[in-house]
């Protein structure tokens, strides 16, 4: 099989190439990414020289670009993970996230139908369901819970969602979609929660937990995601929407403990901040359709992956400190000064 998988020098997307290539060395990757802020090519140093990957510097926006390589390469899926992926930012500025994230999706469906009726997987988010209260534990997202979105961010993703089930059901456009609820892992970027909370302790600054940090998220490694994405795009029902989660709810406050903890630092660096604008409350996958109908089951328990990235931002100090050592400074000083 050959595949074009998109945003492949970000977080999820560079996993998935990691985890791809290993499990299918047969196959050829072809990764299209623009390399915005949250792009890094030294994510993908280790696959560069494999003879079944290419990288090529591209916007998902960009028509032409995007037609010409799938006329030279035919490819038989593409896996779009190319996103602006960050609420906060999506708060800030939306436009960009209109853009790539709904635009660049219907230049990819565009090019799938044109080449072939090519398969086409998009990587949504639980984001696109909403919230639920923190008082009904019994209630979680399930595939037929209505679209009821609160940031930019999210809305350009369930923009997108409905696009890709309209090409589905217009031009019949053999598609998929998962939602899967929030990840971690390595190369995770360290705007993000975990590594952010990872990176200040290693420097002892301040912790910025919004509100009073008794929002929960539900919690999968990065890797439990590729390989249900692996799953949907070979065994995976056309047409459908997969939710993807291992069932691990977690308060925000007790995430930065534990890392506090983990790391031997003091819980005097946490710093309550003003909350974010519109914060969803509560995620929570119920991802009973993926098990029954795929047989996927998340392998890696909260406990052995929180170890295992921690010591993965220990042993890669390079990969986070060029990130941090930019733009990221700018963007940190914008974001938590004066919070
Ligand atoms: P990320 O921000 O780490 O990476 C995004 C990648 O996309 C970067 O490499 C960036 O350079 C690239 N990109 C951005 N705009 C582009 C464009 N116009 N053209 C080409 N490339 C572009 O994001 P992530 O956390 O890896 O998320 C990947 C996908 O998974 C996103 O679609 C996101 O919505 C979804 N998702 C993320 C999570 C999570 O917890 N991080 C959970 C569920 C779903
Ligand atoms: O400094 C912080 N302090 C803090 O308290 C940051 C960055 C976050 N938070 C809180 C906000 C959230 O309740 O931590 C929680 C997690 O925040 P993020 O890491 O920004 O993730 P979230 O907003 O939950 O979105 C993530 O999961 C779903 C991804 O970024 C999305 O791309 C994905 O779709």
């Amino acid at each position: 099989m050959k595949i074009v998988v998109t945003g492949g020098a970000g977080f999820i997307g560079g996993n998935f190439i990691h985890y791809y290539l290993k499990a299918h060395p047969e196959d050829r990757v072809i990764c299209i990414d623009k390399l915005t802020y949250a792009g890094n090519l030294s994510t993908l140093a280790p696959v560069m020289n494999n003879d079944k990957f290419r990288f090529v510097k591209a916007d998902i926006c960009d028509r032409e670009t995007v037609f010409a390589l799938f006329e030279e390469e035919q490819p038989d899926a593409v896996i779009n993970f190319a996103a602006e992926s960050h609420v906060d930012r999506s708060i800030e500025d939306p436009e960009v996230f209109l853009r790539t994230n709904i635009l660049g999706t219907a230049t990819l469906m565009d090019a799938c139908r044109v080449f072939g009726n090519v398969r086409y997987h998009q990587v949504s988010t639980d984001e696109v369901y909403g919230d639920l209260p923190l008082n009904r534990p019994d209630l979680l997202f399930t595939e037929n819970t209505p679209i009821h979105t609160s940031s930019p961010y999210s809305s350009s993703k369930a923009g997108a969602d409905l696009l890709v089930q309209a090409y589905n059901r217009t031009y019949g456009l053999p598609v998929t979609i998962s939602r899967c609820s929030n990840n971690y892992g390595p190369y995770h970027f360290p705007e993000k929660l975990i590594p952010l909370m990872i990176v200040n302790c290693l420097y002892d600054k301040p912790l910025p937990v919004y509100g009073e940090g008794l929002n929960v998220r539900d919690w999968l490694y990065v890797e439990d995601h590729c390989k249900a994405i692996d799953l949907i795009v070979r065994k995976g029902r056309i047409g459908e929407v997969y939710n993807v989660g291992g069932h691990n709810e977690m308060r925000n406050i007790d995430i930065v403990k534990l890392i506090i903890r983990e790391l031997g630092k003091s819980e005097d660096l946490i710093t309550y901040v003003t909350d974010r604008k519109g914060h969803d409350l509560r995620y929570a996958i119920d991802p009973t359709k993926i098990h029954e109908e795929l047989g996927w089951l998340p392998e890696t328990c909260f406990e052995e992956g929180i170890k295992k990235t921690i010591k993965w931002y220990l042993e890669n100090r390079s990969w986070w400190e060029e990130i941090i050592n930019g733009e990221y400074q700018h963007y940190y000083e914008k974001m938590y000064n004066n919070r």
